[in-house]
């Protein structure tokens, strides 16, 4: 054929990044292979890959924007629907006000450029009602990194340096299966099984012995939410042994005695049976941590989502601090962006909470309020009511907390749109869904990842088969809106990009201290003719730590170069750079802030009163064939046995009646789902585990293969009310239910 290619690129699917080969043809994909040439992954892919050509075919995908209609679905031109989003919006915000338009975006908004236009979109709507995505997985650990090292997100986001470590503590993440998360790092099992081959260890702290579990050299159950309990008992062996030592953070931090004052009330004898881990072995592994050569501790989902989130978070960072580790190779490092985001994002030092959310008074962050108050704003009359809803990349009936009432609030809403290219349980409710192309016939670079990568890498991702002439990239669809929200027409989109790209370009030079001479006019000239995110792109390269400054070092990367290397550029391992990382307003990292120390309290009543012993904790699961909610109409990815089940350990399947393979009912304040059971003594007595995304089984999505596979949705149990108070974060691990025979 002459016009075969192959196209190098990476997988959007997870937060790993590995290189992929796409060989197409025309307008058809032939095949997905892992990138031998990839300098990062070195071939390594997982199934999910596959799914850029899966989701590509999916007769399904929606090409055409959908509007609901009387006699059910149509589909009109993109100028139509344009017309109608604006009309709706603007007749919506001139009766209600601003911040009757809510906004919420979803994970793989992480994974698409228009990444780089929610910023422009959110100050176009000029509403407080644009809640927080991250709020759902990650704002614990975003609200805890700014406070003790004063971010902007996720710039101080210390990473584990994995492929030197000598000591990997994991503390409530499956790398194995996740593919690591805030730690970007393509073949994750691959490089776990490497640092035991080179004589380290890794430990596990999990309720749940995972697939990273059975791969380390040691595993522990722990009581669900009792990581922060744990971390800082572990504190305390180190106060009380006279481990402490700072390395590189020697000099630089604030907050060390209220640290040990805090942690002098954790012994961890006193913790231990809350824990569900013996005091003996948590000063043991307190002690081997300290005492390694190096020592990295790494905490994800199951130290945020649960009820002491922030708590837990600080923990981790305490540990890694308090022991030396801190920017150290071996231990957590902080990566350098070739293309930082963090250029066009606020100088000043991380707050929270400058302001409170309407209903239940959750604390802003970045301008954001946490998803968990999603729905009573929606619901709850009276100034500042949510009545319309942009949803960008989302499927929140399935991926956040208490769907039901989500339910009850996203059919109540005046007018609903959604960026999506399925109709699924969320967008159906929707006035209009307006489908942007699928990965595979996008660019992309993956800017917020590239932040949190274990080396320091570039990579562009080139399409691989071009979408349809008419269908629009998610960016310019959220630039139409943006600009409808200035009063722009549907033809201006083009200046409204260039007004936005001259704010970038001068928040981005007036942080830049690399550069001489250089000005905004200097960036905007040079750029002149480029539009679009690979404008802000070029800027951002060319201005980043390796980029040519825009001619001052013409050996530096730009644009033209990044692509030009189809398999990426390693810019070698992670390097000790903590003095130009704090941004924290001391100058110091905080080692106590007040969020924290104020929620401690709240952690020593609950050690107290762990509760009672017939209360099951219910917790999540993550499956290597399936990404949250939306791989789920990819036949390859479905196929096989049901992963849809809720594990429970034999103890408690003898306790309840329930064998392996019958029903259960699984019941929590906010709701109850039926679901099939796999007892296995993987899981901890007392916890039960359930993964979220499923629950395909309506009539009205557009889902046939899922609904085939339809499983049961674990938020419907989920608990919105159920905080972990500092973040305002809802807890989808640790959900007290009950279950029995269905
Ligand atoms: N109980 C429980 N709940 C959880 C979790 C858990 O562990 N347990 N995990 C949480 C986590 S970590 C996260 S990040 C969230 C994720 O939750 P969401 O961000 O809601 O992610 P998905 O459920 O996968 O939904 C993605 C949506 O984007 C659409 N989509 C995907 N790719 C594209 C694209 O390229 N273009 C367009 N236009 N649309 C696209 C899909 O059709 C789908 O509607 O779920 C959270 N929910
Ligand atoms: N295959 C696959 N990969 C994915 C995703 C996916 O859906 N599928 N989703 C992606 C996304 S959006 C994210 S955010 C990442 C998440 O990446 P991870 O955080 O690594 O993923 P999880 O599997 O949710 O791991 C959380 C672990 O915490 C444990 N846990 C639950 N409660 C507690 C607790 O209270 N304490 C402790 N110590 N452990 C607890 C769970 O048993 C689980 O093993 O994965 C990403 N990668
Ligand atoms: S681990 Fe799998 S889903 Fe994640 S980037 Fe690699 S191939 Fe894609
Ligand atoms: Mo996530």
């Amino acid at each position: 054929m002459p016009d075969h290619r192959a196209v190098s690129r990476v997988c959007p699917f997870c937060e790993a990044t590995c290189g992929v080969r796409i060989e197409a043809e025309g307008d058809k994909i032939v095949s997905v292979r892992g990138d031998r040439d990839d300098p990062f992954s070195r071939g390594f892919i997982c199934p999910k890959a596959y799914g850029l050509k899966e989701i590509y075919e999916d007769p399904e995908r929606l090409r055409r924007p959908l509007k609901r209609t009387p006699s059910g679905w149509r589909e009109i031109g993109w100028e139509e629907a344009y017309r109608e989003v604006r009309e709706r919006l603007l007749e919506i915000r001139k009766k209600h006000g601003n911040n009757a338009i809510g906004m919420y975006s979803g994970n793989p908004v992480v994974h698409d450029m228009s990444f780089l236009y929610m910023t422009a979109l959110g100050r176009a709507l000029a509403s407080r009602s644009v809640f927080n995505a991250s709020a759902i997985d990650t704002l614990p650990k975003e609200i805890q990194t700014g406070l003790m090292f004063g971010g902007p997100f996720p710039a101080t986001v210390p990473v584990p340096d994995i492929d030197r470590t000598s000591y990997l503590l994991v503390i409530g993440a499956n790398p194995a299966v996740s593919h690591g998360s805030l730690m970007t790092m393509p073949d994750a099992p691959g490089r776990l099984k490497r640092v035991i081959a080179r004589g380290g260890r890794i430990v596990v702290i999990d309720p749940r012995r995972t697939e990273t579990a059975k791969l380390a050299t040691e595993h522990h159950f722990i009581r669900p939410g009792a990581d922060a309990a744990l971390l800082l008992a572990m504190i305390n062996t180190l106060f009380s042994e006279d481990l402490i030592k700072l390395g590189a953070a020697q000099g630089m931090v604030d907050g060390i005695d209220k640290v040990e004052s805090i942690a002098r009330g954790f012994a961890p004898e006193a913790v231990a049976e809350y824990c569900g881990v013996s005091a003996a072995d948590i000063r043991r592994i307190a002690r081997e941590f300290a005492g390694a050569e190096s020592a990295a501790c790494y905490g994800r989902l199951g130290t945020c989502v649960q009820e002491f989130g922030t708590l837990a978070s600080w923990g981790v960072d305490l540990l890694n601090i308090l022991t030396g580790n801190l920017d150290r190779p071996g231990g957590v490092m902080f990566p350098r962006a070739a293309a930082p985001v963090t250029a066009i994002a606020g100088a000043h030092p991380f707050e929270f909470g400058r302001w409170r959310s309407r209903v239940s008074g959750q604390p802003e962050v970045a301008g954001m309020i946490p998803s968990s108050t999603m729905a009573e704003e929606i619901l709850t009359p009276g100034d500042g009511q949510v009545r319309a809803m942009i949803l960008l990349m989302t499927n929140p009936l399935r991926s956040a907390a208490n769907s039901g009432e989500l339910e009850a609030a996203f059919s109540s809403l005046d007018f609903l749109v959604a960026i999506d290219f399925y109709l699924n349980e969320t967008t159906r409710h929707a006035d209009l869904i307006l489908p942007t192309p699928s990965p595979a016939e996008q660019p992309n670079y993956e800017f917020g990842l590239y932040h949190l990568s274990v080396r320091n890498v570039s990579k562009w991702s080139a399409v691989a088969v071009p979408p349809p002439s008419d269908q629009p990239p998610a960016w310019e669809v959220m630039l139409q809106i943006a600009a409808g929200m200035m009063g722009l027409g549907e033809h201006q989109v083009r200046e409204v990009d260039d007004v936005i790209f001259a704010q970038m370009a001068q928040s981005a030079v007036k942080k830049n201290t690399q550069w001489k001479g250089l000005t905004a006019e200097e960036v905007v000239t040079s750029l002149a003719g480029a539009a679009g995110p690979e404008r802000i792109f070029d800027m951002l390269i060319r201005l980043g730590p390796y980029g040519d400054g825009f001619g001052r070092d013409p050996s530096g990367l730009t644009l033209a170069k990044v692509k030009a290397a189809p398999h990426g550029i390693d810019l070698g391992p992670l390097e000790p750079r903590l003095s130009e990382i704090i941004n924290t307003r001391s100058g110091k990292i905080e080692l106590a802030p007040a969020a924290m120390l104020d929620d401690v309290p709240r952690l020593s009543a609950r050690v107290g009163q762990p509760g009672t012993a017939d209360q099951m904790l219910l917790i999540g699961r993550r499956n290597l064939r399936t990404s949250n909610s939306f791989m789920h109409n990819l036949p390859s990815l479905v196929k096989g046995r049901n992963r849809c089940t809720l594990q429970i350990s034999p103890t408690d399947a003898a306790r309840l009646r329930i064998a392996d393979g019958a029903a259960a009912r699984v019941t929590s304040r906010a709701g109850s789902v039926v679901v099939p059971v796999e007892v296995t003594d993987d899981l901890m007595p007392g916890v039960a585990s359930l993964p979220h995304g499923w629950g395909h089984n309506l009539e009205d999505t557009r889902l046939s293969v899922a609904r085939a596979h339809a499983g049961a949705n674990a938020n419907a149990v989920t608990d919105n009310h159920a905080y972990d108070v500092a973040s305002g974060t809802a807890v989808l691990f640790g959900t007290p239910v009950t279950i029995e025979p269905a």
